[in-house]
């Protein structure tokens, strides 16, 4: 049983590539949290279940089970941690529709700190992150401001092994300190 000094933490992915350097992130936070016994229980939620949005598939005020069992898990949770590649300069459409879900009434991601993580091109996936700090606002999420954390996948030296482990000493160092700062974000907005 998790002390109350232990936030939960839904980590989402916005690929679904089973290689995802971006999951890659995730699984390092999973990591970190266990291994370094930060306060956090990072558990990933995954998002290839759900549906495209539909709302015809809300039937008496019921989502379909998949959608049910999304939005319990973020309900669960204490803060957010996102990690989403950049598709043509925005959030990739999985993450969107996962938010796009979450969102409907009640709404289930109102009032949560959040942190945003990326890997991708040039820009290691920033503009994305600009996308769905905006997309934010309407949800009610709150995100940490710094650090911000963006890591180019395809510069050498690769930091990412074949399988997306994310496996670069320094990026894991900094992946660490975003944690930090939602740690103290979530307990903030909690009051404790
Ligand atoms: N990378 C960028 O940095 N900026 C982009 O705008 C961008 N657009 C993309 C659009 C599509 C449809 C796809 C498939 C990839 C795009 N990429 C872009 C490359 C992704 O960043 C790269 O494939 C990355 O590895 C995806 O993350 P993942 O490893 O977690 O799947």
């Amino acid at each position: 049983v998790a002390s109350p000094a232990v936030i939960k933490v839904a980590a989402i992915c916005g690929s679904l590539r089973k290689a995802s350097f971006n999951r890659g992130l995730l699984r390092s936070a999973v990591e970190i949290s266990e291994r370094s016994a930060n306060g956090m229980q990072v558990e990933l939620i995954d998002v290839s279940p759900l549906p495209m949005i539909n709302t015809d598939l809300e039937v008496d005020g019921r989502f379909p089970p998949a959608v049910e069992a999304f939005r319990r898990k973020v309900l669960e949770a204490d803060s957010i941690l996102f990690a989403s590649p950049e598709y043509n300069y925005s959030v990739a459409p999985p993450l969107k529709n996962a938010i796009d879900w979450g969102s409907r009434p009640p709404n289930v991601w109102a009032g949560k700190a959040a942190a945003i993580v990326s890997a991708g091109g040039g820009f290691g996936g920033g503009r994305a992150q600009y996308h769905l700090r905006q997309i934010g606002v309407f949800v009610d999420l709150h995100f940490i401001n710094k650090p911000e954390f963006v890591v180019n996948a395809f510069q050498p030296p690769t930091k990412f092994d074949g399988e997306g482990n994310l496996v670069d000493p320094e990026t894991k160092e900094r992946l660490k300190q975003v944690l930090q700062a939602l740690h103290r974000l979530t307990l903030q907005l909690q009051g404790r």
